[in-house]
């Protein structure tokens, strides 16, 4: 069948929409009508050329649809089933979803090179075989992925918010709540407040945080902060360690996770400082993967005991923390609703990521027309 689909062709140039074909789905794999996406800056690193990806590339790893076919072996979805899709597969069988760590399954380290189990590339179009951004590429219209990327949700669910926690919300939820280990009095900073920070903002408050100290240099964003949790937000790091001092009389804070698109050994420096004894200094962001980022004295970690920890998806399952996340939406216990700036026609997706970079936005959503 024929998809519309937006592509990264050449790192530094404009995504492309072009119409691709899409095979049908083999042995446990689906095909999926996708009718929302997620603008999340991890896609936007590919066209830059911040991350490094084979290409082409369909982006887009936050979706949401519902599911038109299954092929031979599926048991996870059925045909109608509304699904959330999860940005890593889960196999269940690898040793790191046997023992509850399946962000990182097996399964998914073919992420930038977008190709199923196999290898095989269900996308081909005029310039060959399409790779899909975390085996997903949420920007088409259609797609055929592995079942244990799509995940069942309530049909009451709207499916335009529920899109979110495809990817946003758990990893700046559980950033703090599992990574960083939060806990009830805790002083918590985070850095940088766009798609993931403001889902640590969350995490940080449902943990039972006392102090949620809130960077980033837009009004905007700090506002955004406040009204989802943050007790302080300050445009500069300095204003946030000047606070934090003078709170814990010198001791520091217990966790900062940092959210900013990409990261600068500045502030990890920062966040280093400004957590305590025992503290967590969390990590979500994703550079080149060459690129040298972090430059600690390391006599300080032993001393004091301090912690840098690498997050992804928030260190969540996603087949059972989906569901969880969403079942907290339907309770009032985390705000969706909220996170949603602005939606986009799959052709405006170079407008919703010059929004996205320019700050105007929290989260953009592209609606898909069918
Ligand atoms: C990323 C993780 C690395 C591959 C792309 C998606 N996660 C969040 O955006
Ligand atoms: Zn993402």
């Amino acid at each position: 069948m024929k998809t519309k689909a937006a592509v990264v062709i050449e790192p530094g140039k404009p995504i492309e929409i072009e119409e691709l074909t899409l095979d049908g789905p083999r042995e446990n794999e689906v095909l999926i009508q996708y009718l929302y996406g997620g603008l999340c800056h991890s896609d936007v690193h590919i066209s830059i050329g911040d991350t490094i990806a084979r290409l082409p590339m369909v982006l887009g790893h936050e979706g949401a649809g519902v599911i038109h076919e299954t092929g031979p072996g599926v048991s996870r979805v059925k045909p109608g089933d509304r699904v959330v899709c999860s940005f890593t597969p889960n196999c269940g069988k690898c040793k790191y979803c046997a023992t509850g760590r399946s962000s990182v399954c097996d399964m998914s380290a073919p992420m930038l090179e977008g190709y199923l189990p196999g290898p095989r590339f269900p996308i081909t179009g005029p310039r060959g075989d399409y790779g899909a951004m975390c085996l997903l590429g949420t920007f088409s219209q259609y797609g055929v992925i592995h079942e244990s990327s799509a995940i069942k949700v309530d049909d009451d669910l709207p499916l335009d918010k529920a899109v979110l926690v495809g990817c946003g919300v758990p990893t700046g939820w559980g950033a703090a709540v599992n990574t960083g280990q939060v806990k009830p009095g805790d002083y918590v900073v985070i850095y940088g407040i766009g798609g993931i920070g403001i889902n640590a903002v969350q995490g940080a408050k449902h943990a039972g945080a006392s102090e949620i100290v809130a960077v980033d240099p837009l009004a905007n964003k700090r506002s955004k902060a406040r009204e989802l949790g943050a007790t302080q937000a300050f445009a500069t790091a300095r204003e946030a360690q000047n606070f934090i001092d003078h709170l814990t009389n010198g001791q520091g804070a217990d966790c900062a996770i940092i959210t900013t698109d990409l990261i600068t050994d500045e502030t990890v420096t920062d966040a280093f400082n400004i957590i305590g004894r025992c503290g967590n200094v969390v990590l979500t962001a994703l550079n080149r993967v060459d690129e040298i980022t972090i430059k600690l004295p390391s006599a300080p970690m032993s001393y004091f005991r301090k912690h840098l920890r690498g997050s992804l998806y928030g260190d969540c399952n996603p087949a059972v923390d989906i569901p969880r996340l969403l079942r907290m939406y339907k309770g009032g216990q985390i705000k969706l609703d909220e996170l949603v700036t602005k939606t986009y026609r799959l052709e405006d997706v170079n407008q919703g990521y010059d929004d996205l970079l320019n700050g105007k936005n929290i989260r953009g959503v592209i609606v898909h027309e069918h």
